[in-house]
């Protein structure tokens, strides 16, 4: 007997875990969020959306709480990859279990017998329309998650983020039609989500690094990318710890080097990136990303840190994290 487990990825944020709760509802299976379960109280928009679709975390999975390892080694285990294609390290000893992923990230190889990856603003479009094809319909709940997350993912479908696809725009105009929801109430739903996601009170410094981190392993040591909704400056007022706990957060986790990026809109969509510590590797990898078009240019000092602004605010974690892994496979 099989135990079908659909896993999110380690930022387990709102298209994720749109994503894990779409596909476990529709195909009968685990949903397993691939973060411990008192993290969620970090991610303040995944919250706001359960709470308004009428979603406990009750109903959900942590993985501190599921024993997929013990399941694997049964051999019962029967993996779904939602919203990432590729397991970290921690988790890579589960890849023969992956049997579908559904994914929006560059393809790394992983081997399944069934893949849909496509380069669409939101992972919650290719859940949706895999859903769709296998004959089903949405219903309320299912449209107003698959809505949030498409919303969230493409900035409001925003054509100067340049996030969101056609598929997108099709798929979410469907959820809208099914909710009823003019352009109006959508963008009045993405306003409230945001500004969930960009309440930074109550959060420590590390928890705000913790909130939407990823980290990968290189033969330089592990690098870690941190996200955070708010400029530098504007987060260093509410937070004057920051570049000690900065420090303290990468001791934790053995990190060589760590990537802050931000990503506010105070008027105009903005984007910046910090690389911890101040190093000389850390302006190669800037000069590596200009050579990659991202146009980063120096922004100034806030507490020690060497902030820069990223001048092309398209790319985003999903193609700058390659990039950082590519430029520490060419240096060594
Ligand atoms: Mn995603």
């Amino acid at each position: 007997m099989k135990n079908k487990a659909v896993l999110c990825n380690q930022a387990a944020d709102l298209d994720s875990t749109v994503c894990t709760i779409l596909y476990a509802q529709a195909f009968n299976a685990i949903p397993v969020i691939n973060i411990p379960r008192n993290e969620l109280r970090l991610r303040k928009e995944v919250s706001f959306v359960l709470n308004q679709a009428g979603i406990s975390a009750d109903c959900l999975h942590f993985v501190d709480e599921i024993p997929l390892e013990q399941m694997h080694r049964d051999g019962s285990l029967e993996l779904v990859l939602v919203d990432h294609n590729h397991l970290s390290d921690s988790q890579c000893h589960l890849s023969d279990a992956v049997t579908l992923i559904l994914d929006h990230h560059r393809d790394d190889g992983t081997n399944a017998a069934e893949k849909h990856i496509e380069a669409v603003g939101s992972c919650a479009t290719v859940v949706v329309s895999h859903i769709l094809e296998s004959g089903m319909e949405l219903d309320r709940t299912w449209a107003y998650l698959a809505a949030s997350a498409i919303l969230t993912d493409t900035a409001c479908m925003s054509p100067e983020a340049g996030l969101a696809k056609e598929k997108d725009r099709i798929i979410l105009a469907h959820c809208l039609k099914i909710l009823d929801m003019d352009l109006a109430q959508a963008e009045e739903l993405y306003r409230k989500i945001l500004s969930a996601r960009t309440d930074l009170k109550g959060y420590t410094t590390g928890e705000l690094l913790q909130k939407d981190y990823k980290e990968i392993s290189t033969s330089a040591g592990k690098i870690g990318f941190s996200a955070i909704y708010e400029s530098l400056e504007k987060t260093a007022e509410t937070h004057p710890d920051f570049s000690e706990e900065a420090a303290t957060f990468m001791a934790d986790k053995k990190l060589a080097y760590l990537l802050i990026m931000t990503f506010f809109n105070h008027g105009t969509f903005q984007k910046e990136l910090a690389i911890l510590p101040v190093s000389e590797t850390a302006v190669k990898i800037i000069s590596f990303l200009n050579c990659h078009s991202l146009d980063m240019s120096a922004k100034g000092r806030i507490k020690g840190m060497e902030i820069y602004r990223q001048g092309n605010v398209v790319p985003s974690r999903k193609q700058i994290l390659p990039l950082v892994a590519e430029f520490f496979s060419t240096v060594n």
